[in-house]
């Protein structure tokens, strides 16, 4: 026998339909009732104006640290059955969204296949991602880019330089 080994994973949790605030509540539930998973922490809740198409409500965005033992494919698998059961609808992209659960970090993890990326690409230019995670993970290392703090602080120049939704 040898114990099971566990990860830390950062979810990043966002909505903008249906009561969002809401939404995100029950989203935190719901990861805390993962198999193999336990919530460890979570950000407070933050609104934001939407990135993307502007003819949308605005956001209510928020980060979750779990520790869990599925691996990163049954995580995903975990993160879209929880959006289906709050009635996610796939719209447009970048569009309005019940809730909307994205694997930012799985440990130290990078991860390139065609259904999964990790850190998730745009992780480290979004606002709405980068300051819910540094309230609850400041020094987590994003692979390839540096601290969540860090990158905070670095996060002006992207939005100078390029074009981001
Ligand atoms: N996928 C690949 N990597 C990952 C990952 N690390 N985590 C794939 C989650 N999914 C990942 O996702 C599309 C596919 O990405 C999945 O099938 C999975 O295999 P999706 O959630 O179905 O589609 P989406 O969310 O519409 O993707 P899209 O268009 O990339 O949207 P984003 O990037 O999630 O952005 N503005 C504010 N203020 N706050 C927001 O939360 N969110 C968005 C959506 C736009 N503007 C926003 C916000
Ligand atoms: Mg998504």
């Amino acid at each position: 026998m040898r114990p099971v080994e566990t990860v830390e994973a950062a979810i990043g949790l966002g909505s903008n339909l249906d009561d969002p605030a809401r939404q995100v509540q029950q989203a935190f539930e719901a990861l805390d009732a993962l198999p193999d998973t336990r919530l460890r922490a979570r950000s407070r809740l933050y609104r934001s104006r939407p990135q993307g198409p502007q003819d949308q409500p605005d956001f209510v965005n928020a980060c979750a640290l779990i520790e869990t033992a599925l691996a990163p494919a049954a995580l995903l698998d975990a993160l879209q059955e929880i959006e289906r059961q709050q009635g996610r609808v796939r719209q447009r992209r970048w569009g309005e969204r019940v809730i909307d659960l994205d694997l930012l970090l799985y440990g130290d993890r990078v991860i390139d296949t065609p259904r999964l990326m990790v850190p998730h690409p745009w992780l480290h230019r979004r606002d709405f991602v980068l300051v819910p995670l540094a309230e609850i993970a400041p020094g987590w290392t994003i692979p390839g880019v540096g601290t969540v703090r860090e990158a905070l602080a670095r996060l002006d120049e992207y939005y100078l330089s390029e074009e981001t939704p």
